[in-house]
């Protein structure tokens, strides 16, 4: 299996897959190219339907949109139990993941997923905090209600908890506020291993995107 990345920096989509594929241990290989790269949209529309990342490879078959690459490895590994076995868990597993596929719109644009920025509090505007506050009471449930036997959502580590391993980064580097329980569940994200691996890669890679070039904003406040 081979998958195509975006610049760890800044592709918070990327960034899901890759982290469940690494904490299930599963062997693979990966490449990242630069979002801003002259060649991507030509080199990605070979092998991914939307010419985005990320996009996995195995074999002859081509999965792109990160949440059908977490079922497509759900379901070619069993083994990784990257969904509850509880058919009502997982049932509410899937409908998070969802949400965080479908929603959010002004967290992901107000609050852009990059890890070179400083820890600092940002100013949010009321549909960012409301976001924030559903993410909030959502990941309270699930570790009230779904977590016995393990730190992450539902016990041991999900599709659920990758589609939102980017969101903790972004609540750790903008300083949200959230409760208790959430802070908890996020320090058990940012101590995975891989939360490391991915975030030192970030850290050594070369390409700034700078936020006010013409073209890349869009990219940056719609779809990262
Ligand atoms: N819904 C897609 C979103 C993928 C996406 O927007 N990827 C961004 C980077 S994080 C991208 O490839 N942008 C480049 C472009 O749109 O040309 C998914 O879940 O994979």
């Amino acid at each position: 299996m081979k998958l195509i990345l975006g610049n760890k920096n800044y592709s918070s989509w990327s960034w899901r897959p890759w982290i469940a594929m690494k904490v299930a241990g599963l062997a693979f290989d990966e490449e990242v190219i630069s979002l801003n790269a002259p060649d991507f949209k030509q080199r990605l529309l070979q092998v991914s339907g939307t010419g985005k990342v990320p996009t996995l490879i195995d074999g002859d078959i081509h999965v792109w949109e990160s949440l059908a690459i977490l079922e497509y490895v759900a379901e070619k590994f069993p083994d990784a139990k990257l969904w509850p076995a509880d058919r009502a868990a997982r049932a509410h597993a899937r409908a998070i993941a969802n949400e965080m596929h479908a929603a959010f719109l002004p967290l992901r644009r107000k609050c852009p997923m990059n890890l070179w920025r400083p820890v600092k509090k940002l100013a949010l505007d009321d549909e960012t905090l409301a976001n924030v506050r559903r993410i909030d009471a959502m990941w309270t449930d699930c570790r009230a209600r779904f977590s016995a036997g393990g730190p992450f959502l539902f016990g041991h580590f999900t599709v659920a908890d990758a589609m939102y391993v980017p969101v903790v980064s972004r609540f750790h580097t903008y300083a949200v506020e959230v409760g208790p329980a959430s802070r908890a569940y996020m320090q058990t994200i940012m101590a995975l291993p891989a939360w490391t691996e991915w975030r030192s890669a970030a850290l050594k890679e070369p390409w700034e995107l700078p936020e006010d070039e013409p073209d890349w904003p869009v990219v940056m406040r719609e779809e990262v």
